[in-house]
């Protein structure tokens, strides 16, 4: 890693060692209060038989300890910042602490702390260790028995309930897990209650619990976990194996959610929706989520990894499974657009900067900074490949062996891979280089034809990423079909492995040149290069079989329209009338209709530039998109009126997959309307709305163009008590605001009575809005930089997890003019020099510097 060689506290995959003892059971006590809580432990260690002997070390951080005893006597041990080490009998012992730490002064929100007067926990990665003394890592798996003394009326934790009574209650988790799992919530709280019965049998309780004045927005969430636990049965053969599925919900929260056993921890704003509250991308947003957390019950709790490095074995299957649940509820096509526009906004992006880091990194200081998009998304990319190369049933009878022959255990990829080599008998030396290489591969595709025979030569580039100069060939799976000219599909979909740096495909006996859809399905995280031939996109956009490549085409057009732009030339005059053909297509959903109306990102286009070699100007490629937007305003504009008024729709508010598409295009509409009506519609929308759905997206396309200041002032006052609204209040003024005004209006905000910057959702609404921006963060003199490093210094002392994941804001610097080099260069440094960082926020910075 670019700059784990030179921290003295980088950790390597490599040291991997095992933990010389076996716990053969854990009992903690929790006397909560808000200073001084009270953590009595009581675990039971044995040496174990297959480990190499080594010294008793147990993690502990910002623990006050009062006691400690083996097997009864008390002990002595030594402590240091990171734990303690004590010396231990040879055989079996019982280790006994007392400890206390104080909830209430906990702003990292990592271990046990107080929101709102709710106790709550986030333990993974490694925040159990600020709970009490313990062998605080993956491997380590344990049944726990958890007694909770409060007098606070809901207590909860782990596995299944036992005792409660006044000021009490006790939970026994019979599933062995790492501490990373565990968790603990005490508070005032509601549930949403409702139970399921598994294919088996087994009657599960569901709760979802929340504050008083949140009941009505938990309706949602208990449908998608129902629906979840069906669908894991379904697809996968996996039941629920506890008598009780609680889920939390909690207003501070560094992430979306934890999968906690049996407890898991959800961010609000990842749980609660109700229609006039949260929106269609809401909705969708707890449905996956839900899912994400509830699968990871296999995938990471009975399964877990064996060390962090192995992150992606649970993260990237976990996001696999939720996007394949999510395609089966919304619709394959729609959710494949989805995640490759995530997949290239983000991951690309930081796959080709300086914190590009492989699956399976080999090395880090802080694990909190790699819950990234590369082990997420990437990673649940390179499952994707493996079950295209393997096929369906190969991917089941592999998936299968997995859950049978590591259940209980803390896995490694190399295990993962082994499944998959020995259920379907595929060698995956060369696959594994997805795990270990950094990079997007680039692919570059030419084609010939001659008498008959088509041939297509593909060459596959990985670029250099920090420490990773040199790359070998990987399996790239390129989905392809051919087309006849008439618009007929002559070979269906037909995956090539690219194997070689050089390859070439033929393709015998075709009656004429076809036309190729190439990487269909977005079959693998790959750049394509081709110089493709004049009028073959509009061609593809209006014949190609695949969903996937048909937007793609409408992409490139858009593409080529912003690169027009750019470079002050007129736009291809048949860009918006082959569009419109395709808007008007009734065969086409909705939803798809409206993918095709969105244009590539501002991120996006900076990333092609910058490939291209030219150095993107952020301003410049601001008024390129908003130009193409005004052309396609225009050219659209005897459509766009039909399609805005079929996403009104009568009756009350459904979040189902049509119901939203039809929104989505009607909104897509409106949008571009709102170029040259004035904003009319867009008014009367938001005058009308009887939904957040509705509301927001007329917002939006006001205060897109420069309107919108008595909307938003309406909208403040109708939503000021909805901790979740008001945040969409900030962002969305926020990530519309003109380049020039964006800054001025952050900073402002920064000081509004309702900013509470220590919580992770209301910083992000301005300053992670702000950095989404990108002609208004990068405003050329250097403002927003200067704003953002203010406040990520601010955040570090108190958050230190957060301010290290806002701080990727300046990943991209590099390709940027030397001018605003030069000014990121300098809040970069003066960031690393506040007195104090965190680790967190001090790796984050030094790999960026690089
Ligand atoms: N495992 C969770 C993500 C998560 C990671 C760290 C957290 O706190 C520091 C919280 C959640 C997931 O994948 O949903
Ligand atoms: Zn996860």
């Amino acid at each position: 890693m670019a700059d784990g060689a030179t921290d003295p506290r980088t950790i390597y995959l490599k040291d991997y060692t095992p933990f010389p003892w076996v716990i053969d059971g854990v009992d903690l006590t929790f006397a909560l209060a808000p200073r001084g809580t009270r953590v009595t432990s009581r675990i039971r260690f044995r040496p174990d038989p297959d480990a190499p002997p080594g010294p008793f070390f147990l993690h502990g951080e910002d623990l006050r300890l009062i006691e400690a005893r083996i097997d009864g006597q008390p002990v002595t041990p030594t402590v240091t910042p990171e734990g303690l080490t004590c010396d231990v009998p040879t055989g079996p012992f019982t280790w006994e602490a007392v400890v206390e730490n104080d909830p209430e002064l906990n702003t990292r929100l990592e271990g046990l702390y107080l929101s709102k007067g709710m106790y709550c926990t986030q333990c993974e990665a490694e925040g159990f260790r600020r709970i009490t003394y313990y062998p605080d890592r993956p491997d380590v798996m344990a049944v726990f028995t958890v007694r909770i003394e409060s007098d606070l009326p809901v207590l909860l934790s782990n596995g299944n309930p036992e005792e409660s009574g006044p000021g009490f209650a006790t939970w026994h988790d019979p599933w062995p897990k790492p501490a990373y799992l565990f968790a603990l919530v005490a508070g005032d709280l509601v549930a949403l209650h409702d139970s399921f019965t598994t294919r088996s049998g087994r009657h599960v309780d569901l709760g979802l619990w929340v504050r008083p004045g949140d009941e009505g927005k938990c309706a949602w969430g208990m449908e998608s976990l129902k629906a979840s636990m069906r669908w894991d049965e379904e697809a996968y053969g996996r039941e629920y194996d506890l008598d009780v599925f609680n889920i939390v919900a909690v207003d501070d929260f560094n992430m979306g959610a934890m999968e906690n056993k049996g407890l898991n921890i959800f961010n609000s704003s990842a749980i609660l929706a109700s229609p006039d509250t949260a929106t269609d991308a809401d909705y969708e947003r707890v449905e996956r989520i839900v899912a994400h957390e509830y699968f990871h019950n296999w995938t990471g709790n009975r399964i877990t990894c064996r060390d962090w490095f192995q992150l992606s074995l649970k993260e990237g299957l976990t996001v696999f499974r939720d996007q394949q649940f999510t395609g089966d509820m919304r619709g394959h096509g729609v959710k494949r657009i989805g995640d490759a526009v995530l997949l290239r906004g983000r991951q690309f992006r930081e796959d080709n900067g300086p914190l590009a880091h492989p699956v399976r990194p080999e090395s880090f200081v802080e694990i909190n900074n790699f819950y990234t998009v590369t082990i997420y998304e990437k990673g649940a990319e390179v499952i994707g490949m493996l079950k295209r190369l393997v096929g369906d049933d190969g991917y089941r009878r592999a998936l299968d062996l997995y859950f049978d022959r590591h259940d209980g255990q803390a896995a490694t990829v190399e295990d993962w891979l082994k499944v998959f080599e020995d259920a379907t008998g595929r060698d995956l030396a060369q696959f594994k280089l997805w795990y270990s290489q950094a990079g997007t591969p680039r692919v570059k595709v030419e084609e010939s034809w001659e008498d008959g025979r088509y041939r297509l030569d593909m060459t596959q580039t990985i670029p250099p990423t920090p420490g990773q100069p040199d790359k070998q060939p990987m399996v790239i799976p390129v989905a392809l079909g051919l087309l006849n000219p008439n618009g007929d599909e002559v070979l269906p979909t037909t995956v090539l492995e690219l194997t070689g740096g050089q390859q070439s495909f033929t393709f015998d006996n075709l009656s004429a040149r076809p036309v190729p859809s190439i990487l269909r399905g977005f079959s693998a995280p790959v750049i394509l290069e081709r110089d493709a031939p004049e009028g073959e996109a509009a061609f593809l956009l209006a014949h190609d079989t695949d969903q996937f490549n048909r937007w793609e085409a409408a992409q490139t057009l858009a593409r080529r329209a912003i690169r027009a732009r750019l470079d002050g030339q007129a736009i291809d005059a048949s860009w918006v009338p082959s569009l419109a053909a395709a808007l008007r297509d009734d065969a086409l959903a909705p939803a798809d209709r409206a993918a095709l109306l969105g244009l590539p990102s501002e991120e996006e286009t900076a990333q092609a530039l910058w490939d291209d070699k030219r150095i993107p100007d952020p301003t410049a490629i601001h008024h390129a998109h908003e130009a193409v937007r005004d052309h396609l305003a225009q050219g659209l504009r005897d459509l766009l009126p039909q399609l805005h008024d079929g996403g009104r729709m009568p009756g009350p508010y459904s979040p189902d997959a049509k119901s939203v598409g039809r929104r989505s295009l009607g909104n897509a509409a409106l949008r571009l309307l709102s170029r040259t009506d004035d904003g009319v519609r867009a008014a009367a929308q938001f005058a009308e709305a009887a939904d957040m759905t509705q509301s927001v997206a007329a917002l939006g396309a006001l205060l897109a163009v420069g309107r919108g200041e008595e909307q938003l002032r309406a909208f403040h006052d109708r939503w000021a008590q909805d901790r979740l609204v008001l945040d969409k209040w900030f962002s969305l003024q926020v990530g519309l605001a003109r380049p020039e005004a964006a800054v001025a209006l952050a900073q402002r905000l920064t000081q509004h009575p309702d900013f509470d910057w220590k919580n992770p959702n209301r910083f992000r609404a301005v300053l992670g809005a702000l950095a989404s921006n990108p002609a208004g963060f990068h405003d050329a003199s250097g403002a927003g930089y200067r704003l953002l490093a203010d406040w990520l210094i601010r955040l570090d002392g108190a958050n230190p997890l957060s301010a290290a994941r806002m701080s990727t804001a300046f990943d991209s610097w590099r390709r940027l003019d030397v001018d605003r080099q030069a000014l990121i260069q300098s809040e970069l440094g003066r960031i690393q020099a506040a007195p104090g960082l965190s680790r967190d926020l001090s790796e984050m910075v030094g790999r960026m510097i690089g």
